[in-house]
């Protein structure tokens, strides 16, 4: 059996790239029996942006609803809030004593956001990647299934883990990150050099899996392409087209080969429309259990602290036996 564990931040909205490249995945490994599966809002890691209070505890409830409609089972999996497990900001004190201030300055993510957020560099943004090495390592996890972008902060979760295995013996699972074949990173509408981002200001740019069928057919059509008529897969070359086929892809569940068969004689406008459809059709009986499950409030809450409990079960046990190993009184 493998333990699965992956984490969302309930901030802002969730894109297509979010739903493609992380949460529809995390549905297709609960559904395979042999992995045991966690999955968390990482509502301790949003604050590192300035939140504002209002809004970002309707992002909590919104995610959480969100991943249900994804169709994260809370029978199957557990499906909670970080903030609601303290071992995970506990963990992360004991790991930040055997984290380097040099590794954490070399994150890309940590570089990008600094800049982003010049006016608050704080502690918390620094610190990110070992909050979430504290999460995966909790729960002896073996596999961390993520987008591109996140492949840095696994890299430094296993360098951790070994660092303190290799004093205090076996303490640690050290997990691997796991990628999905297509759609990895699916990339800005507006611009398909980077990545499509829930924090982009340009609304065209990104599509939330809430749009409408018609804000998304917009958006869509208005998708950059190049000036060349040929439809072909080479992220390179053509990147436009290129993640618009890895997106049609996976909407329609097929490879990108039998993609482009499927696209033969098209022109670019047919492969905006083809896209659009199959994306709406893909977010459709999501976006109706999103709006069901929502008003439910009671039953969300009833999942999350379920959840939680849960978890907490598995990370009291972790934390317990690293304090051990420190030499703590117990
Ligand atoms: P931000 O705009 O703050 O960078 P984000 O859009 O990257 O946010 P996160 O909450 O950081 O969203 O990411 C959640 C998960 O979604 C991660 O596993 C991440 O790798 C994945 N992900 C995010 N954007 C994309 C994308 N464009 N393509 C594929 N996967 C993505
Ligand atoms: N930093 C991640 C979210 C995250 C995460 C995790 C992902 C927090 N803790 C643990 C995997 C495992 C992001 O996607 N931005």
């Amino acid at each position: 059996m493998k333990t699965i564990y992956s984490a969302i931040q309930p901030s802002g909205i969730m894109t297509l790239g979010n739903y493609i490249g992380a949460v529809n995945n995390w549905r297709t490994m609960q559904s395979d029996g042999d992995n045991k599966c966690i999955f968390a809002l990482a509502d301790l890691h949003t604050i590192t942006v300035r939140q504002q209070p209002e809004q970002f505890n309707k992002n909590c409830w919104s995610f959480y609803a969100l991943l249900l409609a994804v169709g994260l089972d809370p029978k199957k999996s557990i499906v909670y809030l970080q903030s609601h497990v303290k071992e995970h900001c506990e963990l992360a004190w004991l790991l930040n004593c055997y984290t380097y201030v040099g590794e954490m300055n070399r994150m890309t993510q940590f570089k990008d956001k600094s800049a982003k957020h010049a006016d608050n560099i704080n502690m918390g943004l620094m610190d990110y990647p070992v909050l979430m090495a504290a999460d995966i390592l909790l729960y002896d996890t073996d596999l961390v299934p993520v987008g591109y972008d996140q492949l840095q902060h696994i890299e430094i979760t296993r360098d951790i883990a070994l660092r303190i295995n290799n004093i205090y013996g076996d303490i640690f699972k050290v997990p691997d990150g796991f990628i999905p074949k297509v759609g990895a990173k699916i990339m800005s509408l507006q611009d398909p050099t980077s990545k499509m981002s829930k924090s982009d200001t340009n609304p065209n740019a990104v599509i939330s899996c809430l749009d409408t069928p018609d804000v998304i057919m917009k958006k869509f059509k208005r998708a950059v392409t190049d000036s060349d008529t040929t439809i072909a897969y080479d992220p390179q070359n053509k990147a436009g087209i290129s993640n618009l086929l890895g997106i049609l892809a996976v909407a329609q569940g097929k490879t990108i080969e039998e993609t482009l068969k499927d696209c033969e004689g098209f022109r670019y406008g047919d492969l905006k429309v083809r896209v659009g459809e199959s994306v709406i059709e893909m977010l459709r009986p999501f976006q109706e259990e999103y709006n069901r499950l929502i008003e439910a409030k009671d039953y969300l809450t009833a999942c999350a602290k379920e959840g939680a409990e849960k978890a907490r079960e598995i990370a009291e046990n972790t934390l317990k036996r690293f304090k051990e190993a420190l030499g703590y009184i117990l």
